[in-house]
């Protein structure tokens, strides 16, 4: 006899998965746990009659030759199949995308997609298995349930490769939304009250820091949300859950942050973990005794300024290639031609006193105008920034002023150009591989 199973808790992701791996294996009874999360039950008490699956205590344990396990490798989250533990008759199929586990397999597919059910769905895919439009919808649920619809650092390629062929396959997104609950639900209130319970406050670095330690039973989705709330309600700069399971071999950590020097991402990348400056995490596999030890490794990677603010200094264009105000348009447009760009600062013994782009050509009238100074044609600009200000303050300047370059000053003197080009490439070097 050959079982497909998935973890207690069942989320959308296992129960996916378990459906899936049926198609993989069609002589594998599917066996669901006990105790599936609310959601899911919700989606079974509907759809109950598609599909024939088994509760673990219908199952002679002695029957069984095969063990495939969907969306965990860990015998302890399993329903009702711990004494198959030690039978080494058994073989074992893991398909999952977790870390740690301690199931011995005999084949293991874990790529570490986003979720186990995008394993499943690219095998089905190779195959080129037909599928309904309800298990198209079912597995869709699943991924998007956890990669928060293709949002979470642990979104794969993968993963979006499977949402794009299940919904060639007519994944209904209807039905999806009406599953897939609200972010904040019964599981993340409770989490948020006890975050609430005992929150430790401390000041560093200049900012203020807020944690909170809370065991997690299982996956508990949007955690991020949960931590968000916790920072608005803390009103600290920058806030930090630390999530451990019951079994202390796995740590979680979700931080936000309102401060716009305090980058979350980066934070998180220090622990291998990542994420943008609003947001990040990170995952531990250790074991996990002493909460208070954790909140000081994060206040010292605040106060180490291991999140150390990127300045425009840091960024920005230098040399600069300016004009002087009494610089014939010719010569201008000679430059612009020369150097590959679309305008410069005018300055005027050293300070900015307006920029001037190639557009600005379209003023001229007639040819002789060429030999004029640029001071006639610039837009005269007081638009600057200091060297210390951040990249973000840039981009404010960009789009406030409708600019693509903004000269950097230091002491009021120019030093360099920060153009749209410098502040994307920012941005986008933060996004985590
Ligand atoms: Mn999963």
């Amino acid at each position: 006899m050959q079982i497909v199973t998935t973890h207690k808790g069942t989320d959308f992701d296992g129960l996916a998965s378990l459906i899936a791996a049926t198609m993989i294996y069609p002589d594998a009874v599917p066996v669901l746990p006990k105790s599936v999360n609310a959601n899911v039950r919700a989606f079974m008490a509907i759809h109950k009659d598609l599909f024939e699956i088994l509760h673990p205590r219908e199952i002679n344990l002695d029957e069984v030759t095969q063990l495939i396990v969907v969306d965990t490798n860990s015998w302890k989250r399993l329903d009702g199949f711990a004494p198959l533990k030690d039978r080494n008759d058994l073989t074992i199929h893991v398909w999952d995308h977790h870390d740690g586990g301690d199931i011995e397999a005999d084949m293991v597919r874990n790529e570490g997609y986003g979720s186990a059910v995008t394993h499943l769905i690219l095998e089905l895919e190779s195959r080129r298995m037909v599928l309904t439009p309800i298990l198209a919808t079912l597995f869709l649920i699943g991924i998007y349930e956890d990669t928060g619809s293709l949002t979470y650092p642990s979104t794969t390629p993968e993963d979006a490769r499977a949402v794009a062929w299940l919904l060639d396959r007519k994944a209904d997104l209807t039905v999806l939304s009406g599953f897939l609950k609200q972010a904040y639900g019964e599981k993340q209130k409770s989490v948020l009250f006890e975050m609430m319970k005992n929150p430790d406050r401390r000041k560093v670095n200049g900012y203020t820091l807020s944690f909170a330690a809370v065991p997690v039973e299982g996956y508990v989705a949007n955690l991020s949300v949960v931590v968000n709330m916790f920072l608005d309600l803390e009103n600290s700069d920058a806030a930090f859950g630390v999530f451990f399971d019951g079994e202390g071999n796995k740590c979680m950590i979700i931080g936000r942050s309102k401060a716009e020097h305090l980058d979350m991402g980066k934070l998180m990348r220090n622990l291998g973990g990542g994420g943008h400056p609003g947001a990040g995490a990170a995952q531990f596999k250790s074991d996990f005794h002493n909460p208070d030890a954790v909140f000081t490794m994060l206040s010292n990677l605040v106060e180490n300024d291991q999140v150390a603010s990127v300045q425009l200094g840091d960024i920005m264009s230098f040399p600069v290639v300016s004009v002087e105000t009494t610089t014939p348009m010719e010569d201008l447009g000679q430059l612009l031609r020369e150097r590959g760009c679309t305008g410069v600062p005018v300055t005027d013994n050293g300070k900015v006193v307006g920029v001037i782009s190639r557009r600005d050509f379209k003023k001229l009238r007639k040819d002789k105008q060429l030999k004029s100074p640029v001071k006639a044609y610039m837009t005269p600009s007081v638009v600057e920034i200091e060297a210390e200000k951040s990249p973000l303050e840039a981009a404010r300047l960009m789009i406030k002023h409708d600019i693509g370059r903004v000269p950097v000053v230091e002491n009021g003197e120019m030093i360099g150009i920060v153009t749209r080009t410098d502040v994307m490439r920012y941005y986008y070097d933060l996004i985590p591989d």
